[in-house]
């Protein structure tokens, strides 16, 4: 298997092509079409970004599987050529399968890029069997470059980070997102309202991988957002957890698609109750 080390290196160095594709885009123009509803937007630059990720990984390291935003999911293939059959002939589930899948997000804030407000990245996250263990998010304006690795800590380009601030939750600064669906967003509107009167403040800033980042590097207190693709959160999750970062999907869940919830360890069992109180998430 390739050490986190050696796929955070690889997602670091994509990121900065990534990173002068988007800037190049921005400065030359684009075309915009939308997804799901005409909020959820996407630019021939996602769709530049997102092939210019694959074509890389496919040179680098053929065969991993890869999870992006535009283009969908494409599975690895078996590292050996000789693929697992049982007595019939059938293919087995316990084959050789490659372990590695990389999850990516070409422009996460996507909303902010097509305005021009700086505050947008690309995000890279690689899976070893399953579990995110080396991630990469890099806002190309700014240049600020976060990264991690599982069990490695998390970085802002050298400078290590060490999550939010211990304050009570009366005076935290709670960043969230809200989805491209108008009665999800009214839902989400209203717990919000809900919220504010419970915390210090709200910051809606329109990328969850640097919201995420953000709380890594104590810009923010609390985030909770949801729902989410794997690709948004993969790699912010990870550099908030490794920045000591205490994370929830709520009802025992892990963060995951349905609601990633995120705080200081000190702070996080009264968050994430309050959180349950406004509704956020539901149990199974
Ligand atoms: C965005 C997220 C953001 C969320 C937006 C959108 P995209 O991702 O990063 O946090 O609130 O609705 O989903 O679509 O720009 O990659």
């Amino acid at each position: 298997d390739p050490s986190p080390d050696e796929l955070c290196r690889l997602a670091v160095r994509l990121a900065g092509q990534a990173g002068e594709l988007m800037l190049s885009h921005r400065a030359a123009g684009f075309s915009v079409a939308s997804k799901s509803s005409p909020t959820d937007v996407v630019t021939d630059a996602d769709h530049a970004v997102e092939e210019l990720l694959r074509a890389e990984l496919a040179r680098c390291r053929p065969g991993d599987a890869i999870l992006g935003e535009e283009g969908g999911a494409s599975s690895g293939t078996w590292l050996s050529e000789h693929r697992a059959r049982d007595e019939r002939g059938a293919e087995r589930s316990d084959g050789l399968a490659n372990p590695v899948r990389w999850l990516l997000d070409p422009i996460d804030g996507t909303v902010n890029f097509m305005l021009g407000l700086p505050h947008y990245a690309v995000s890279i996250a690689a899976q070893l069997h399953g579990r995110t263990v080396a991630g990469c998010v890099l806002n190309p304006v700014s240049g600020e470059q976060f990264r991690a690795t599982l069990g490695g800590g998390s970085y802002l380009g050298d400078r290590r980070l060490i999550g939010p601030r211990r304050v009570p939750l009366a005076e935290a600064v709670v960043a969230t997102g809200f989805g491209y669906d108008p009665g999800l967003r009214a839902r989400q509107g209203e717990q919000v309202g809900r919220l504010l009167g419970r915390v210090g403040n709200l910051r809606r800033q329109g990328s969850a991988a640097l919201d995420l980042c953000a709380l890594a590097a104590g810009r923010v207190d609390c985030y909770y957002e949801g729902p989410l693709g794997e690709w948004d959160f993969a790699a912010g999750l990870l550099i908030a957890e490794e920045a000591g970062v205490r994370s929830s999907g709520l009802y025992g869940r892990p963060a995951g698609t349905q609601l990633v919830a995120a705080a200081h360890p000190d702070q996080a069992a009264e968050f994430f109750d309050l959180l349950t109180e406004l509704g956020v998430a539901k149990p199974d």
